[in-house]
């Protein structure tokens, strides 16, 4: 008897060592990388880009850490802000002057918050897709949000970006950048392959 017990457990780990193994090769064989690099034509620097991949399904854990924005000398930094569904947004007064945040999603109001002082707020927002922040003190104020379903988006703060770890598939690649308050897009096809890293470039 005590043998048999042995033998099973023996059996059983080795059941669950195997899966393990075959678990992560699977994975590590269904994943690749881009890395790619924004040109911004002459005059205008490659900032406040966001990149993402459209139609990538399943289900993702958001991160825990909030996605910061600052309120900085009356600036929203950045302007345009990346996050995922279910992360938060960390608000942070930088100034030492009040400030109101407000979110629009479409025409409907979401969030109208004023912040004192040297103060931080945090936020989820309920759904993904694009909000407008303004502030309700200060007009010049504005930036907007992306919420996405998934993690394979990336800012692109010195003009280059990378995603890492996207299941192998096409995909079309979005571009989204602010310039002067309105968000212009870019898109293109990206082929990702298992255990490879695509490169591309995007013009603005
Ligand atoms: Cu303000």
């Amino acid at each position: 008897m005590r043998k048999f017990v042995k033998w099973l457990m023996a059996v059983s780990s080795v059941v669950a060592l195997s899966g393990l193994v075959v678990g992560t090769v699977a994975d590590g064989l269904n994943l690749g990388n881009l890395v790619g690099k924004i040109e911004v034509s002459k005059g205008r620097r490659g900032q406040n880009t966001v990149v993402y991949l459209r139609g990538v399904e399943g289900n993702y854990e958001p991160p825990q850490e909030p996605a910061v924005l600052d309120q900085k000398s009356k600036v929203f930094i950045p302007h345009l802000l990346p996050l995922q569904k279910g992360q938060a947004v960390r608000f942070k007064n930088s100034d030492s002057l009040p400030h109101n945040v407000h979110l629009y999603w479409g025409r409907r109001s979401m969030l109208n918050q004023s912040q004192a002082p040297n103060s931080s707020y945090d936020w989820t927002p309920p759904r993904t897709g694009e909000y407008l922040i303004l502030c309700n003190i200060h007009p010049e104020m504005m930036a907007s949000i992306l919420v996405f379903s998934h993690p394979f988006f990336a800012e692109a703060a010195s003009s280059q970006f990378k995603i890492e770890n996207i299941p192998a598939g096409t995909y079309t690649l979005v571009a989204v950048r602010d310039v002067r308050g309105k968000l212009k897009e870019q898109e293109m096809e990206v082929s990702i392959k298992s255990g490879e890293t695509a490169r591309v470039t995007i013009k603005f």
